[in-house]
């Protein structure tokens, strides 16, 4: 049967036909112009964006095979402020998106340039909605926090995930995790964003995500992205050879689609 991926023939490009909502108007990523940002001074720096992170929260490493994904119990955490208006969002999950080179991975795109990989710290608005599940399916039941890595200096806290995923080396394969991973050391230290509102950037691209990017990136070393690059997209015992890129994960970013007619804000520098 038909699964969504990044490859030439069931890549972003066809998604559509299975995923109606990837047509429409509010799709993610997107190009930032900075040029076009509106430094909309009142309405979000009076509510500085604020999250809580315990690092206790982070308790599975996931490869679903088309990234690395850590999945939290949310216990303790908390997003809210900036664009999120009085609500109160929890972690879900973080995962990240890369390329084969590190000239190109991330989905949104600064001024028309890639970066070598991007963070996606997956909310969901718990003061509206009961479930991850019924978030998903509302306009503002999501929020994003979306950080640029740029190959540089090994990260800490990015090589107790990258020394975990030799074994979860698989698709379909879990593990729990024993050391505390705190994702707020895997944000930038300045907090300047920008945000627009906009989708999943997989399927089934849920037009429900309101996107915080974090202007500054973080930086991690080209052997951390190359162990990111061994991921197999394939379960243990069916290797393929002829597959694609032999099986292994890279270049899992969508491609950006058009802003159109939304509005992108900006906070701090
Ligand atoms: S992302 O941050 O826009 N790349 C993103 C993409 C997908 C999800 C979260 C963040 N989660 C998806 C699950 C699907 C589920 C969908 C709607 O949410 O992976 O299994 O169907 O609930
Ligand atoms: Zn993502």
């Amino acid at each position: 049967f038909w699964e969504w991926d990044y490859s030439s023939r069931n890549g972003p490009s066809t998604w559509v036909e299975k995923f109606p909502m990837a047509a429409g108007s509010r799709q993610s990523p997107v190009n930032i112009e900075t040029d076009r940002a509106e430094s909309d001074h009142e309405a979000l720096s009076s509510k500085p964006l604020r999250w809580k992170y315990p690092a206790t929260a982070s308790r599975k490493l996931l490869n679903p095979g088309y990234c690395w994904r850590v999945d939290t119990d949310g216990e303790g955490t908390l997003l809210s402020g900036g664009p999120l208006m009085d609500d109160i969002y929890k972690l879900e999950q973080y995962h990240c998106h890369w390329g084969c080179s590190d000239s190109r991975g991330s989905e949104h795109t600064v001024d028309g340039q890639a970066f070598a990989g991007e963070l996606h710290l997956v909310h969901w608005n718990t003061t509206k909605y009961k479930t991850f599940a019924e978030a998903a399916k509302a306009p503002d039941g999501l929020a994003v926090l979306g950080v640029f890595l740029k190959v540089g200096k090994p990260h800490d806290e990015m090589d107790k995930i990258a020394r975990l995923l030799p074994y979860v080396s698989h698709k379909e394969d879990c593990i729990e995790i024993n050391e505390p991973i705190d994702p707020s050391k895997l944000l930038p230290d300045d907090n300047g964003y920008w945000t627009y509102l906009g989708s999943l950037t997989t399927p089934p691209c849920n037009e429900s995500v309101t996107w915080i990017l974090f202007k500054r990136y973080i930086e991690v070393s080209h052997h951390q992205l190359n162990i990111f690059r061994n991921l197999r997209k394939f379960p243990r015992g069916e290797e393929c050879p002829c597959h694609e890129n032999h099986g292994v994960v890279i270049n899992n970013f969508r491609p950006p689609l058009p802003l159109g007619n939304r509005v992108l804000r900006e906070c701090g520098s």
